[in-house]
């Protein structure tokens, strides 16, 4: 029996949540790895070093510090070169997760292609091909092209499953109505295709999603008018690159008010919970 570790991610809390959300919800998935049986290492760069297992300190220093840099794969020589504070995103995650022998990461949701601009396309995606990590997430925003995220994973070889649902969540709404390839009802039917891929020796990760929980859901008909606006406004002002989700995430928040908040705090919540059933399954 080994040990069930569940990573979590730091761009959430550095760029994805304002403070104190930020915190609260860090630690709140943390405790939610715990009840369910598994140990947190929440993951982030200080000074360089890159860090799997923060502690509380460190990760207040990253919920409140202001000249946090976003990582990204292509930035990890960079930071540890110039020895900055970074948050990690699933991609990075991913990679540091992997490298300490963790298998399974919750976070909220994942990138992908983004809407418009279709050579906007998250290092996540290549990540989730070539990095062997488990990655529980509510889907992704509907502020991406969910369609082309989807094609992109089977282009590459990335099963998706659906976490009891047969349709990949939208992050706020638990519907986007596309498929998922797979169905598990249990964390031992996850544990079970982990174990048949690892066995294959086929590489890369698997994509565990779970749709929000039904009381803290926010209609698809309701969120699309406030994502269509976001995009927009970031297409006006020219955003490239890393800014992009960060931008769109802050802006809906804003549009949307508190309920956006608590949607994406209860689903990050559940996520951490269910990672933490996986990562238990795993390890008897
Ligand atoms: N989606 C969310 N919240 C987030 C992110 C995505 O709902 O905080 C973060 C994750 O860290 C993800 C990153 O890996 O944004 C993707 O950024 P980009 O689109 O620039 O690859
Ligand atoms: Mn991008």
């Amino acid at each position: 029996m080994s040990a069930a570790l569940v990573a979590l991610e730091s761009t959430v809390i550095s760029h994805g949540l304002p403070y104190p959300a930020n915190l609260e919800l860090a630690r709140a998935m943390e405790a939610e790895v715990r009840a369910a049986g598994a140990t947190p290492r929440t993951i982030g760069i200080l000074g360089g070093e890159l860090i799997a297992g923060l502690s509380d300190a460190q990760i207040v220093h990253l919920a409140t510090a202001v000249h946090v840099r976003k990582v990204s794969r292509r930035d990890l020589p960079i930071v540890v070169a110039q020895r900055l504070d970074g948050a990690t995103t699933v991609a990075t995650t991913m990679w540091i997760a992997a490298r300490h022998g963790i298998q399974v990461f919750a976070t909220g949701g994942i990138g992908g292609v983004h809407r418009g601009d279709g050579t906007d396309i998250s290092a996540d995606l290549p990540e989730l091909a070539q990095t062997p990590v488990i990655v529980v997430c509510a889907g992704a925003k509907a502020i991406l092209d969910l369609p082309a995220t989807l094609e992109y994973l089977e282009t590459y070889g990335v099963t998706v499953a659906g976490s009891q649902t047969d349709e990949f969540p939208a992050f706020y709404s638990r519907s986007s109505g596309l498929a998922v390839d797979v169905r598990c009802d249990s964390a031992q039917e996850v544990a079970a295709l982990w174990r048949a891929k690892q066995a294959l020796g086929l590489p890369g990760g698997l994509l565990v999603t779970v749709p929000v929980p039904a009381a803290d859901e926010i209609p698809a008909a309701e969120i699309e008018p406030h994502i269509a606006q976001a995009v927009a406004e970031a297409a006006r002002r020219g955003l490239r690159s890393a800014e992009v989700t960060p931008f769109l995430l802050a802006r809906l928040a804003e549009l949307t008010g508190e309920r956006s908040l608590r949607t994406n705090g209860a689903l990050l919540r559940n996520n951490a919970r269910v990672a933490g059933e996986i990562a238990v399954a795993l390890a008897s």
